[in-house]
């Protein structure tokens, strides 16, 4: 016999993603000094250390203790299944180069998806004291206030921020791509953290975000927080964001982005 669920409440997943990238992004935050690589992933370049899988640890026992019958998918442990329909998208530490470097600009990211739809998000960057979160339909917010993200800029006044993957065939690819890029708009920033870039969207930061080859714990938590707070985060030709392209910016900005970027074949490598 079949048991009907009744529909998760979305708040309630939205407060205990916050209150887990809170706690989460204290312990990064405290460990951060003196940090080492621990590991390395897809190519030499593409560190781990001892704090993303600490961190990673840490979400994913507080997520399971408050939530026991719910799936998970995280950056540095892969799946664990589930029962309860909801699914929570875990990224540790978004901008691990950023981190290991010292920098500020790094992210806790975690979203509760169902049925492949990401219905709830908190993105912390602690360092900068900052917590972001959304519910699907429900807003954005920044600190527990609502967020809005300023107004679209023609094309050619728009701070572009983008990033590059880890293996370097796919970085020339992706300079290759930006040479045509650069020339079009203000200018370019490479932050080093889907997650803050994308978030940024929503603070003015920059106007507009691109890249290729993102995993979705790097775009679709932090995708949420921008669309809700105006947004349009998609992929290329107008279709939905994929782990090939991720666009974001203000409607009418976006399109003009998405226009430029279809005919140099942003989305692949060759
Ligand atoms: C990184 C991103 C960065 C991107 C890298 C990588 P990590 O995530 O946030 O902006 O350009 O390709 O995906 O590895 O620090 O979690």
């Amino acid at each position: 016999m079949s048991t009907i669920q009744p529909p998760h409440d979305r708040g309630k997943l939205r407060d205990l993603a916050v209150a887990v990238a809170a706690e989460a992004g204290e312990l990064a935050a405290r460990g951060q000094a003196g940090i080492t690589v621990l590991d390395t992933k897809s190519s030499p370049t593409d560190v781990v250390t001892e704090m993303d899988r600490a961190t990673e640890e840490l979400i994913r026992d507080r997520l399971l203790a408050a939530r026991p019958d719910d799936a998970l998918l995280g950056e540095e442990g892969g799946g664990i299944e589930g029962t309860s329909g909801v699914r929570w998208v875990v990224d540790p530490i978004d901008g691990t180069v950023n981190y290991l470097y010292g920098g500020p600009d790094w992210g806790v990211a975690v979203a509760a998806e169902v049925d492949g739809v990401i219905v709830a998000s908190a993105v912390a960057v602690p360092v900068r004291g900052q917590m972001f979160d959304a519910v699907l339909g429900g807003g954005a917010r920044l600190g527990g206030r609502p967020l809005n993200a300023p107004e679209a800029v023609p094309l050619e006044q728009a701070l572009v921020a983008t990033g590059f993957g880890y293996s370097a065939d796919r970085r020339i690819r992706q300079a290759k791509v930006l040479t045509e890029v650069i020339g079009r708009v203000r200018d370019i920033r490479r932050v080093g953290s889907a997650a803050v870039d994308i978030t940024g969207l929503a603070l003015g930061r920059t106007n507009a975000y691109y890249e290729r080859g993102l995993h979705l714990w790097d775009w679709a938590g932090p995708g949420l927080i921008a669309t809700e707070a105006g947004v349009r985060v998609g992929g290329l030709r107008g279709g939905p964001p994929t782990n090939d392209l991720v666009i974001a910016a203000r409607p009418g900005l976006y399109e003009e982005l998405d226009a430029l970027l279809a005919p140099l074949g942003a989305d692949t490598d060759g």
